[in-house]
Parts: C-alpha cells; structure tokens; sequence
C-alpha cells in the first residue's frame, strides 16, 4: 500500500488521484483506471468481464439471447448486476492500485436497452447486504426478467405508430433528436406497455442500461444523463425534459416511471455502502452515467466542435461534438455531449461488410485490397460506385444493389477504389451537411482503421488529417475522463481540451491530407451526391 504522509497536526493525507470508467456493452463490462494527479496522468489498469464467458449461467451467445421472433433480442439485467459485483470485487482485489485512492467512479452503457423494475426496488436497493452477493438480492426486483437490447428489430408498427401521431418521423427528429429507430427505448416501451397490460403496471420504474447500473453503484434509483436519454425518441433534445406529447403516445402514465434527467456532470452521491463494506471500497463520488457513444466521444478525445471521428467497424459511423443539433437530422443520431453540447452520429450500413464482399468478389486478400488502391488514382479516372450491398440506413434505402457509373465490373482494382471512394465521399458529403462544418482533423477507429490506405482515401476525401486512434476501450476511458473532469471541475480548474490531451493519442503516425487530391475530391463529393441523389430517388419510385 502507498505510504501516507503525517504531516504536522496528525491531519494525514492521502493520496486520491484515481478515477475509474466503467463500460457495460453488448458482450462485457471493462473497467479503466486512470491516474489524475498532474506529472503522472496514465492509464493504471484496465480489466474486463466477458458475460459468456465469466457469467455462462446466463446462457447468453455474445451477450444477447434470440428468441423464436428473429427480430427480438434481448439480455438478462441480473447479468449485469452480477458483472458488476464481479468487476468490483476485482478492483477492490488486483495489486496495480490501492482501491483506497480512487476518488470518482463514472460509467456508460450500450445505449437504448430498457430494464423494467417493480415497487420493490428502491427498497432493496436501500437494505443492500454486504454479506451477500448482490444478484441474490436483487432477483426479485424486475417486473420482466429480459430487456430488449439495441439489437433488437422488433419495433416496426410501434415507430410507425409513434411517427404517425407526432406528426411524421422528421417531426419526431426535429423535436427528439432522431426519427423513430426500432431500437431506440420509446418504441421499445410502447409494444411492451401495448403487449402486457400487467406487466406494464407492475412495472414501477423504466431504466435505461446505464442509469440501472449507475442505481445499483448509489445504492438508490439515480437519474439518467441528456447524453443516453436522447436514445429513446422520448426527450426534447434542446430543452433536454422529457417531451409530454413523445410520452403521451408512447405508453400511459409514463412520465412517473421514467428516471429524472441531470446534468452528465453533476455529483450524484457517493458510493454505497455495499461496496464500501463488501469490498472495502472508499466513498467514491458518483457521476451519472451516459451511453457508450457519448462516453466514446470523450474517450476518443473529440470535445470541440470540428473534432470528428469515423468508426470503420461491421457498419461506419462519423460521430462528433456539434454545438447545435441539425435542423432537419434527418437520418443521423443527435445525443446530448458529455461536454455539455451535442453528439451527432451518422451510420452507414454499408462499411466493413461491404469492403469484404467487394474482397471476396475479386479474389483479393487485405494486402491485396490495399495493393488496389496503391495502384489507382485518387479520383479513380471519373468512375464511381455507389456502395450499396445491403439496405442502407444514410440515405435510407430497403432496396439495396451495387451503382457502378464509368466503370466496368471486371476491373478489379478499379473497382476496389471506386467502392472505398464511394464510402468516403458518402461519408464526407452527410456528415459536412448535418454538421455544417468540415472536419478540421479526424480521429479513425474500429477494426479497418488498422490499413493505411484506406486512411489516406479518408484523410483525401474528407480534406483532413487522420489520427489512428491508440485504444480500443474508449467508451471506458471516457467514464474515466468524466469522472476526473468532474472533480477537476469542483476545484475550479477544469479544461476537456488539456484533459484529452494527456491521456489520448499516440495511435500511431497521422495521415496527412494530400492537397492535390482533396481537390480532386472536392469535384468528384459533387458529382456523388448528384448520382446518390438520383439513386434515392428511383429507389423510391
Ligand atoms: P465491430 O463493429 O464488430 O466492433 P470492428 O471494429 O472490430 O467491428 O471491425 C471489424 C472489421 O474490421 C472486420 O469485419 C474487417 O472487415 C475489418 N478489418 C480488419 N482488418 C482489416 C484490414 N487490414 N483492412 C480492412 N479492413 C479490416
Ligand atoms: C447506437 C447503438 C449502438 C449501441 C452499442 O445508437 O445502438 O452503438 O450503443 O452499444
């Protein structure tokens, strides 16, 4: 244990410089642990509990269980009340710090799964025994055991319901931030209030992921933060207070079962005494938590407008901190920011999947694939593809199909290109005008950001430089930066900027932008959206 000092008048001090993020996602719950005191600011250690694997009791694949509706997918919430007595009692047990100096806990969660709670919640939550686990004793307190996670498709006539009596979908956008999406807790809560009368009545309280979690840590039903909240079609994203007539069409007398909605960086209260008698846990401030998309936003370092980062995963998003949501948001996701403005994200199904299937199609392997675009120049000789192998979420297309325009299909390496282009010029074009600004550089993650050559189609295409982003937890580090932004914050002094600055980057040389080639691209984004428009618009006739 780290020596504490006597100092004269026997006032002993100790060092509290820790800050813990906690990440409960799909498949696992990680926690990071960093240290906050200037001159030694790092990562300490990172750990995580993988649900199939360290909780198969639950019987879950990956986290979720399907069900005989191929469209329902959900997760049992005592899982994560296990996990996170598990992931406690490792903190409390590993050798890398003394539990003692962590001063601040923040959390996130996979965003839009609901938990539903009956009377007896807040009560057992209020008599939590130290001498048991904490699963055991909170069995007894869902009104339904499975919560519908964002995997879930389920919601169809619900969002079509819910569009229909608020005025259409761009006028739910407009108020909540995003169209109705299937996944998104208001029609999640709506087909399961409509499904099961009884259940709905027995069911007290409606969390989402993270303020359940963020309860079981406070020992007492905690509020939700504007950044998770914004994923349920149910908040009004500006005034961030649940919108009435969202509420009053998604189920009856919703408005007492929902949390309160605070400040993502206000104290909520301090560590209860579960944890501090099972563990030996000190009194750690609590934080709310937020969604892992907002808490990545941090994570990732983006907290000034202009900052922008893409995610190349199974789908692509672009996602930033905006100061004011769009207008019109049309198919994007609007969030609130951690930093206390806007996160704005913008999908696109057609990412990781489509650069396979156009992989597999040319015999190609990824040194291959990356040969093709070496071989090529930027602005692929006028030929373009539109990259749509699977149904498309921006634009919105049910009718899917490769677009090839000046490019003949057995060119491989031509055609490698003018996919990757597509993407980025999709990307690049969306995101400009949700946003209303260009990006001044762009933080790249998700398994493709590992190939340079499709960053430097990126960094071309958007006009700006490319950092490959070093960690892969940044949802966790995030709740980490929060949580020492907050108490940073109550001493007076706290900056996001010089914050991020010490504990994100290094992921490896930058691409730089090539001047020539944006140039090339800023023609070519013109003459995509004219040829994505016209696609939108015969998909639809
Ligand atoms: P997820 O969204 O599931 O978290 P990841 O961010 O892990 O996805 O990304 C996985 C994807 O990364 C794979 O589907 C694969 O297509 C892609 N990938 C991995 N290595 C490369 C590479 N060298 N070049 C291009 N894509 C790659
Ligand atoms: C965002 C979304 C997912 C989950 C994953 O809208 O549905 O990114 O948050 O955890």
């Amino acid at each position: 244990r780290r020596v504490s000092w006597l100092l004269p008048g026997m006032i002993r001090y100790r060092r509290m410089a820790l800050y813990v993020g906690l990440d409960s996602s799909t498949q696992s719950l990680t926690a990071t642990v960093i240290d906050g005191a200037a001159g030694s600011r790092r990562v300490v250690f990172e750990h995580s509990i993988v649900f199939a694997r360290d909780l198969p009791q639950y019987g879950t694949v990956n986290g979720v269980t399907r069900h005989d509706d191929p469209l329902v997918v959900t997760s049992p919430p005592l899982m994560w009340v296990e996990a996170l007595d598990m992931m406690m009692a490792a903190l409390a047990r590993q050798r890398m710090f003394d539990p003692a100096d962590v001063a601040a806990i923040a959390g996130c969660a996979q965003q839009h799964g609901t938990v539903y709670l009956n009377d007896t919640y807040a009560a057992a939550l209020a008599a939590l025994d130290a001498s048991r686990p904490l699963a055991e004793q909170l069995q007894g307190v869902f009104s339904r055991r499975e919560s519908p996670v964002w995997m879930d498709e389920s919601t169809g006539p619900q969002c079509l319901a819910l569009a229909h009596a608020l005025g259409g979908p761009d006028e739910v956008a407009r108020v909540t931030g995003s169209r109705p999406f299937a996944r998104f807790a208001g029609p999640q809560i709506k087909k399961f209030a409509a499904g099961n009368p009884a259940g709905y009545a027995a069911t007290r309280r409606i969390d989402l992921v993270s303020s359940f979690l963020a309860s079981l840590l406070l020992g007492a039903p905690a509020p939700l933060d504007p950044g998770d909240a914004a994923g349920m079609n149910l908040m009004n994203i500006r005034t961030r207070r649940w919108s009435p007539p969202a509420l009053d069409a998604t189920a009856p007398a919703l408005a007492q079962r929902l949390p309160p909605i605070q400040d993502s960086s206000a104290r909520i209260g301090v560590l209860a005494r579960y944890w501090r008698d099972r563990y030996g846990l000190p009194s750690a401030e609590l934080l709310p938590w937020t969604g892992d998309n907002p808490s990545s936003l941090v994570g990732a370092g983006l907290v000034q407008a202009g900052d922008v980062g893409v995610s190349l995963g199974t789908s692509d998003t672009v996602f930033g901190p905006v100061d004011t949501p769009p207008a019109e948001p049309r198919w994007a996701n609007v969030f609130g920011s951690p930093t206390g403005g806007y996160m704005l994200l913008v999908c696109f199904r057609n990412g990781s999947l489509a650069r396979e299937h156009i992989r597999d199609r040319y015999g190609l392997d990824w040194p291959g694939f990356s040969r093709a675009l070496a071989d090529t120049p930027p602005g692929n000789n006028g030929a373009l593809m539109i990259p749509w192998v699977e149904a498309e979420i921006t634009p919105t297309i049910d009718s899917p199909g490769l677009r090839r325009f000046n490019l003949a299909e057995d060119d491989a390496a031509a055609n490698v290109r003018a996919l990757v282009e597509g993407q980025m010029m999709a990307m690049a074009n969306h995101w400009d005008a949700l946003a209303g600004r260009r990006p001044h550089r762009i933080r790249a993650t998700g398994g493709a950001s590992s190939n340079r050559a499709i960053l430097q189609v990126m960094a071309d295409v958007f006009g700006a430089d490319v950092y490959p982003a070093a960690s892969t937890s940044a949802a966790s580090l995030g709740g980490a930066l929060r949580a020492l932004h907050a108490v940073e914050a109550a001493r007076g002094g706290a900056d996001w900027r010089a914050l991020v600055a010490d504990f994100v980057g290094g992921g490896g040389e930058a691409v730089a932008a090539n001047p020539a080639h944006a140039a090339v691209y800023h023609r070519l984004r013109g003459d995509y959206a004219a040829r994505e428009a016209e696609a939108t618009a015969s998909s639809r006739t």
